[in-house]
């Protein structure tokens, strides 16, 4: 295969075997027609890119259906109150600026700058989410982001002063696309920030549950200083984030408008440090996914043979790499329990677990409790105190 950045040829370092739509929650009707597609993961060893072998078409993963709505997170409205604040303290004018967020979801970041009567616009290909967003006042538009699209904003808007994203410039295949777009979108000094999922944590905690259909990337700075360059942006700044079991915030702008903060040095030798530029690296890191697959899979078997009453918390995407890559099923797992109506008495990905509503967590009271949103850990061991004193146990894969 050849790199989606830099065109070398690359070849992947570990395969998670055939996996279906991480969010495609589906009636039991609809078992003999599910898509399965191999998923597996390379590593460019030119432009440090750790991406998909193949992806599959973003028009059976992005659409009307789309299950994941960014609100069902407290703390995620919280950390996107805080982003939002951010953006408008060191980049934007408070009375004119323009704002546009690719991948908008619900509008839980672009909500805040609407409140304040900022000048926004959110492109979200997804139209039952945007649907969401533009009940609450925010402006979005569904489509996906490209430079035909971006041009057409420029026409009625004019040049934006920030193009924010979180969570979804990994899910863009063709980037250099996005860096053309974004930099006819941009006013000369505007700013190019993202946030997304972190490649140096994912390596060091195993969570190789961040690997699923939508992110083609996992990106580290080495790799995101090499993606953008190609269109003509440099990082000027990084901040490493908690959210989504950690990750990175980019800043970028067209190169030499700003000044470049020693963050970038200073993590980027980190990267080096940790090997995020070595092929080494992610051969180490199949041999961990390998053996947390084992530990993982013995401790549920273990449960079960206990007699133990086991559900899952938060069908959430990345469960459906854990429980398709182990082979886990209803006979390990009795439910999965999430509060998103749209997955809800449905079955999961694959391995066609129920998920039901929350309700039924707490009517079942099981002993122990699979934290597949064990990114949100914090907010849901608070949320969840009598389960844990009356001797209910979370536990993940993450250890
Ligand atoms: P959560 C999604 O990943 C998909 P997922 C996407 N590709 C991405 O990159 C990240 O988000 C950002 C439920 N829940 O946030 C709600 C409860 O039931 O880990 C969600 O279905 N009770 C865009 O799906 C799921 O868990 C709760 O108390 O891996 C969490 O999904 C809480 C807090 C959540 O993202
Ligand atoms: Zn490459």
């Amino acid at each position: 295969m050849k790199c989606r950045v830099c065109n070398n040829s690359i070849n992947p370092f570990v395969s998670f075997g055939k996996m279906p739509i991480a969010n495609g929650f589906l009636l039991e009707k609809d078992f003999k027609d599910e898509y399965f597609f191999e998923l597996a993961t390379a590593f460019c060893e030119k432009c440090f890119t750790v991406q998909l072998e193949t992806q599959p078409d973003p028009k059976l993963m992005f659409h009307e259906n789309y299950a994941f709505f960014s609100k069902t997170s407290k703390s995620m409205q919280l950390h996107f109150q805080e982003y939002a604040e951010w953006v408008l303290a060191h980049y934007l004018k408070k009375d004119n600026s323009f704002v546009v967020e690719l991948g908008s979801n619900d509008g839980i970041l672009l909500e805040n700058f609407s409140k304040i009567g900022i000048k926004h616009l959110g492109v979200e290909p997804s139209a039952n989410v945007a649907g969401v967003a533009i009940k609450n006042g925010v402006n979005t538009e569904v489509a996906f982001f490209d430079d035909e699209f971006a041009n057409k904003i420029v026409k009625k808007n004019g040049n934006a002063d920030a193009i924010l994203a979180a969570n979804v410039m990994c899910h863009i295949p063709n980037l250099n696309e996005i860096g053309k777009a974004s930099k006819t979108l941009l006013k000369e000094d505007g700013v190019l920030i993202f946030e997304d999922p972190y490649l140096g944590d994912m390596v060091r905690k195993v969570s190789y549950d961040q690997i699923y259909d939508e992110h083609v990337f996992i990106f580290s700075a080495l790799s995101v200083q090499n993606i953008f360059e190609n269109s003509g942006f440099e990082l000027i700044d990084l901040l490493p984030q908690e959210t989504h079991g950690g990750s990175m915030r980019y800043v970028l702008c067209k190169k030499g408008m700003r000044k470049i903060s020693e963050n970038v040095m200073n993590i980027i030798e980190n990267e080096k440090k940790i090997g995020l530029d070595k092929k080494s690296t992610y051969e180490q890191f199949r041999a961990n996914c390998e053996s947390s697959k084992e530990k993982f899979i013995s401790a549920l078997k273990k449960y079960k043979q206990d007699g133990k009453k086991v559900v899952g918390y938060g069908a959430t995407s990345k469960s459906t790499t854990i429980l398709n890559y182990c082979k886990i099923g209803p006979d390990l797992i009795d439910f999965i329990s999430d509060t998103t109506p749209i997955k809800q008495n449905k079955f999961t990905p694959g391995m066609h677990i129920p998920v039901k509503p929350y309700d039924e967590f707490e009517k079942y009271n099981p002993e122990i409790a699979v934290l597949f949103a064990w990114n949100h850990r914090k907010e849901i061991e608070s949320k969840e105190k009598i389960f844990i004193e009356s001797g209910g146990k979370f536990i993940s894969h993450i250890t």
